[in-house]
């Protein structure tokens, strides 16, 4: 019997793609929430059931106490496949961020001419971390040995991941003592892939320890490096105003979709799509001018630097192919689903495969390379204008909505305190008096298998209202960006009035963008901060905060999921737990680990009660710390809010309100 297929509506919430999933059933397109409804997940492998991991099966693990044909439990294939989750993770945030570090070198040695150090300030502080003498030297000599330095965190001989220190003390001795701080960046993923081996390590605990060693140099190495990499070389964020969802397409104009997750080649692109000499050859066939817009965590690097706009979030990649208005996609690496290539056969749409570890069956493949990094942006900008005259009908949506990103930890620190006091101490302050009750990381992607933004929409709405500061990065970032909630005004419409008053004081949105996946290490940076400047204990721990990806898909997902945890957060997934068959491993990833490291892993679909733990959690923390409990009425209405309201009286209540009855 076939499966019901979703409405639109039931798919998604967000108007622009409801819109386009109407057009895709009332033509056919298969989209990844046709094919969700079409394809049953198997609900052995869904509960981590399911051992594949040598050809004596896969052994489906159904009855009690039932093992595979080696004999492991069902808790050794949990945690085995958990590990390796956490591995593939690891291993593609963390080898971007190589990518990142090679093209610094090239750039330091003159062989990469369209690269730069954008911020040398960065530089000598990532010098500082990796053990680089500073002084006063050269920025292309100190480039090379910082490029070298970090390099070498990959697959160095002895010693332990350097950046390990930039988390607070109390944090740096738990990982001693457990053994988990991570001895080098590949080390750590090559041993959970050596020990996830068929007859290998077989007791689950002793497996999942080695997953948050080997996530912790994800978080603290890969992504950290990738993050200070990318704004070495392309200059660290701060706030841009931009726009995100589909309606960001142009009717008139070549429509050139960066997606993906490196800003290496994106931030070429742009450069050439500003070029005159391309502008005038896009008019050459018809075009009025050149448009970029981003997909996904390429996406999100572009706009936190170039305030490039937003199509979409992980979801809309295929939906945005079927506006008709995408002349060329032009991807790198991670979160590209292979159906787009197919989807694009019945358009015009150019698909650019481009990084040497990506190719995708039937796309056009250019391969980028950081030698001559501007020319063959070009070529990919002209094929996308040679597109443009082979457009058929267009369906642009008409949603957009403003934003404001490039909240990068240094920008926090300024906003708060100032250029010559750059601080997290109001935010610290903000927290003990209790105007901000706690702070929310909202992070991850999008699942066809749940509703598209639904989950990102509703915890973001209630943690506002619960005066919840929220700080998001990836797909649920974007996910906020269309629900217009990245705008100082956003406080005003949602936020609870203590946090709407220190928004209006700052200047800031209720949810601060942080940027892309990899930037997750933004976060840690910003919680090791704010354990170290006082009042809050001593360590991530402590904090009043929470990490959540409602939506979660990707191996990357738990990677983050589980060194956040390891650096001592509470995290709560959506959608379904990987391990949900497994008491056994479900024990040692929520008890077990808030007992080793201070952090727990929760998985839960319903939302209400991702946000009851959450401010159950947030309101333990505060108790333990000794803060006011947290007092919704105490902070009244604050300055813009009482304008506003003051504003929109009937003129004789406004003279009532300014002068009372006195004006009588
Ligand atoms: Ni993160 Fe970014 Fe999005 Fe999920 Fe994919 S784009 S790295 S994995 S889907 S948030």
């Amino acid at each position: 019997m076939a499966k019901k297929l979703r409405t639109p509506e039931e798919a998604s919430c967000d108007p622009a793609s409801i819109t386009l999933l109407e057009l895709a059933s009332e033509n056919d397109y298969e989209t990844a929430f046709s094919r969700a409804d079409s394809t049953a997940a198997c609900p052995i492998g869904a509960d981590g059931m399911c051992c594949k991991i040598c050809a004596m099966g896969p052994c489906r693990l159904v009855k009690k106490g039932q093992t595979g044909v080696c004999g492991a439990t069902l808790e050794t294939v949990g945690a085995r496949n958990f590990g390796r989750m956490v591995a593939a993770g690891a291993a593609g945030h963390s080898d971007h961020g190589r990518d990142l570090a090679y093209t610094l070198l090239a750039a330091a040695e003159g062989h990469a001419p369209d690269y730069q150090v954008r911020d040398p300030a960065k530089l000598r502080e990532m010098a500082r971390y990796l053990d680089v003498e500073v002084d006063e030297r050269p920025v292309d000599e100190l480039a090379r040995d910082v490029a070298l330095a970090a390099i070498g965190e990959f697959g160095k001989a002895q010693g332990e991941i350097l950046y390990l220190k930039r988390a607070p003390k109390k944090r740096q001795e738990i990982w001693k003592k457990l053994g988990i701080e991570p001895r080098n960046i590949d080390r750590e993923i090559v041993e959970m892939m050596h020990r996830t081996h068929i007859g290998n390590d077989q007791d689950a605990e002793h497996i999942l320890d080695h997953a948050m060693r080997c996530a912790l140099g994800d978080g603290w190495g890969g992504s950290m490096l990738a993050t200070d990499l990318s704004d070495v070389l392309f200059g660290t964020p701060g706030p841009v105003l931009s726009e995100a969802n589909l309606g960001v397409l142009q009717a008139d104009e070549v429509n050139i979709i960066i997606h993906g997750h490196e800003p290496t080649l994106s931030e070429m692109i742009i450069a050439a799509a500003t070029d005159p000499e391309m502008i005038e050859y896009a008019k050459s066939k018809g075009a009025k001018g050149i448009t970029m817009s981003g997909i996904c965590c390429t996406a999100n690097e572009a706009l936190m630097r170039q305030g490039v706009p937003l199509a979409g979030n992980f979801l809309q990649q295929e939906l945005a192919i079927i506006t008709g208005a995408v002349d060329a996609m032009v991807v790198d690496i991670q979160c590209i689903m292979q159906g787009i290539v197919k989807l694009a056969d019945q358009f015009h749409t150019e698909i650019i495969t481009t990084s040497r570890k990506a190719k995708i069956t039937g796309a056009t493949h250019i391969e980028f390379d950081e030698h001559r990094a501007l020319e063959i942006a070009k070529d990919i900008v002209r094929l996308a204008c040679d597109r443009f005259p082979e457009r058929g009908d267009t369906h642009i949506p008409d949603e957009t909505a403003e934003l404001i990103p490039g909240f990068s930890h240094e920008y926090i620190n300024y906003a708060l305190g100032g250029t010559y006091r750059g601080s997290l101490r109001p935010l610290n302050d903000a927290i003990m008096s209790g105007r901000i009750r706690g702070v929310v990381a909202n992070i991850g992607c999008n699942n066809p298998r749940v509703r598209h933004d639904e989950m990102h929409r509703y915890v973001v709405t209630e943690f506002l209202k619960n005066d919840v500061l929220v700080v998001e990065t990836g797909c649920g970032a974007i996910a906020s960006a269309k629900q217009g909630y990245l705008t100082p005004e956003a406080a005003l419409e949602f936020a609870g009035p203590g946090l709407r008053e220190v928004c209006e004081t700052v200047g800031m949105p209720p949810v601060l963008h942080l940027g892309s996946c990899v930037d997750n290490s933004r976060i840690l940076t910003v919680l090791a901060q704010m354990a170290t400047e006082g009042g809050l204990g001593d360590d991530i721990s402590d904090i009043p905060a929470v990490g959540m990806a409602p939506e979660w898909m990707s191996e990357k997902a738990i990677s983050i999921a589980t060194y956040c945890v390891a650096s001592g957060a509470y995290v709560i997934m959506g959608h379904s737990s990987p391990v949900s068959g497994i008491e056994g491993v479900t024990q040692l990833i929520t008890d077990r680990w808030e007992e080793k490291v201070g952090g727990r892993l929760e998985f839960t679909n319903e939302p209400e009660e991702v946000v009851r733990r959450s401010l159950a959690h947030i309101d333990k923390k505060r108790a333990a710390l000794g803060l006011p409990e947290y007092d919704p009425d105490k902070w009244g209405k604050s300055g813009d809010w009482r304008i506003q309201e003051f504003i929109e009286l009937p003129f004789a209540e406004k003279i009532e309100a300014a002068y009372g009855n006195s004006a009588k």
